[in-house]
């Protein structure tokens, strides 16, 4: 399994066929890219081929629809969408297909990224949206990387042993050691 980014932009010329990317990660906008990137590095770090494009809720709405509709013909199992401001594009892609869709907020400067969390995470009930926090584009490629993890045993790996590394990244360092090493001990209470 390839883990490699094909980059499209918003011409229809550049829209040729890819190596079967299993993530597509949409950006509202190009300069949503510096933020989406991160999503891409995990992706990458887990080999999982993924593809980032410029497909945008109010700009480009034409083409939003048609990538919902032939996305599941097109192999891709799970879309990350980030959006800034009154960022329409993820529960438009959620409305437009059953795949799942993780809404990356993109922080703004007028809001913060207010704005943006609040138009993802606030989806009416009926088509879910699963949001992660303003910016936080590696966890929405983890939280990718789980979805996968339940049909790829590979990922499911590659979950765990990021999972495992992070622990011991902590457990390891100066400041974990020391007058705190009791606590690595669970604690049983007895039963009265
Ligand atoms: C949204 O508007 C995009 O997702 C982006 O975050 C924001 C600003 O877009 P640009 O004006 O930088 O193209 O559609």
């Amino acid at each position: 399994m390839p883990g490699k980014t094909k980059r499209l932009g918003s011409g229809s010329s550049d829209n040729k066929a890819v190596s079967r990317p299993l993530v597509g990660v949409l950006g509202g906008s190009k300069s949503d890219f510096p933020i989406l990137e991160r999503a891409v590095a995990l992706l990458h770090e887990f080999g999982i081929a993924n593809e980032l494009i410029v497909v945008s809720a109010h700009r480009t709405p034409d083409r939003l629809f048609a990538y919902a509709e032939q996305a599941p013909a097109r192999g891709i199992e799970v879309i990350i969408a980030g959006a800034g401001g009154a960022a329409h594009l993820p529960g438009m892609l959620a409305a437009k297909t059953h795949l799942p869709v993780i809404g990356v907020p993109i922080p703004t400067d007028n809001l913060r990224g207010l704005d943006s969390l609040l138009s993802i995470v606030q989806m009416p009930r009926g088509i879910p949206v699963a949001t992660v926090a303003i910016g936080g584009a590696e966890n929405a490629g983890l939280l990718a990387a789980q979805i996968l993890a339940g049909r790829y045993p590979k990922i499911a790996a590659q979950v765990k042993a990021f999972r495992n590394a992070q622990t011991q990244t902590v457990l390891q360092s100066p400041e974990a050691k020391g007058s705190v090493a009791g606590l690595m001990s669970p604690v049983r209470r007895r039963r009265s």
